[in-house]
């Protein structure tokens, strides 16, 4: 942390009364009051574009469906690479072939932007950018591509608009910061299959990262990944794999988020564990992670929301206070380290 940001916690001796001898006549009883009171000054992080996040999260929908192996994932990647290395990080690209469920090969590639190279204290960033190859939770077109405006598309909005708002910002956070686009997430086996659920099927672009780092001794003090970070009126439950490995970084995101107003969103509400990319960085790439994904809390059926893994997941499910509420939430724990 830079100097001029630095924050001290205050401790504030309130009125300690002084009046405690003067217990002679009418004898009675001395008060005594000391007050402490902890209390962490705040720094301000800058403002938060929700139109520029939600523009970032279109961009991407008008690629058409990121799916492996397709002209527009190769599209979108360019893309994300350029823009990225607009906004000040430096990248690195990952590219590697990994197996999915059904033997195709699968051309992937990470993209990892990085900010403040010197920096020791370092956060990690991640989202995944491509889309799943299926809509198997449809009544109708099974096997056609889903949009993935909000699962694939939204947390790499959110997270441009990161890197952006620290390259146009006046003042920076003392901190180093790893943005990383996780690719081959959602190319797991179809719900309707007669196979059993594998969960390695899916996530393929973190579980290759968590074994091959970008950088060799590659460190991060703790990480967020996002994903579902769209939807109109979306609930971020305490998620239980990210809770097992990293509680007091869920806490420390849950109380930014609550204390700059967006009570509405994290919820103090525990979710059942999930395997998404923040499993296998925690279990393999021995990088402590959360993730902010919604949770469809009025459901007992669905962890996820109406329009998961089907073709309503377009930008009409979108809301720019979702993103807005997400990407604030998340500046303000960035530039409060
Ligand atoms: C699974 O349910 C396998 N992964 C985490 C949820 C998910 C699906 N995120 C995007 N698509
Ligand atoms: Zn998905």
């Amino acid at each position: 942390m830079k100097n001029n940001m630095k924050v001290l916690a205050m401790l504030l001796f309130g009125a300690m009364g002084l009046n405690s001898c003067d217990s002679s006549e009418n004898g009675s009883s001395s008060e005594r009051v000391a007050t402490t009171e902890v209390e962490e000054a705040v720094v301000q992080a800058p403002e938060f574009n929700p139109d520029s996040a939600y523009f970032f999260v279109d961009r991407q929908v008008a690629f058409g469906p990121r799916v492996p192996n397709t002209a527009e994932h190769y599209k979108t990647g360019e893309w994300l690479i350029e823009t990225l290395r607009g906004y000040g990080a430096e990248v690195q690209v990952q590219a590697f072939q990994a197996k999915a469920f059904d033997g195709t090969m699968l051309n992937l590639r990470n993209i990892i932007g990085t900010i403040n190279p010197n920096a020791t204290k370092r956060v990690l960033l991640a989202a995944h950018w491509d889309t799943r190859p299926f809509a198997d939770k449809d009544d109708k077109d099974q096997n056609k591509p889903i949009e993935g405006a909000n699962d694939g598309g939204s947390g790499v909005g959110v997270l441009l608009e990161i890197a952006r708002t620290i390259q146009a910002a006046e003042q920076k956070p003392g901190i180093g910061i790893d943005i990383i686009f996780f690719d081959g997430e959602d190319y797991g086996r179809p719900d309707n299959s007669d196979h059993p659920y594998m969960q390695d099927d899916w996530c393929l672009g973190s579980q290759y990262w968590s074994k091959n780092k970008h950088t060799p001794n590659y460190k991060a003090n703790y990480g967020i990944l996002l994903d579902m970070v769209g939807a109109e009126n979306a609930k971020f439950a305490r998620e239980g794999t990210s809770m097992q490995y990293a509680r007091n970084i869920v806490d420390k995101v849950w109380r930014a988020g609550n204390r700059i107003g967006y009570s509405d969103y994290f919820k103090y509400v525990n979710a059942p564990a999930i395997t998404d990319d923040h499993y296998y960085v925690n279990t393999v790439g021995g990088i402590r992670m959360i993730d902010i994904i919604e949770y469809n809390m009025a459901n007992q059926d669905d962890y996820f929301g109406h329009y998961h893994h089907r073709h309503t997941d377009t930008m009409d499910i979108i809301s720019k206070n979702t993103l807005k509420a997400v990407g604030q939430t998340v500046l303000h724990v960035l530039y409060n380290e």
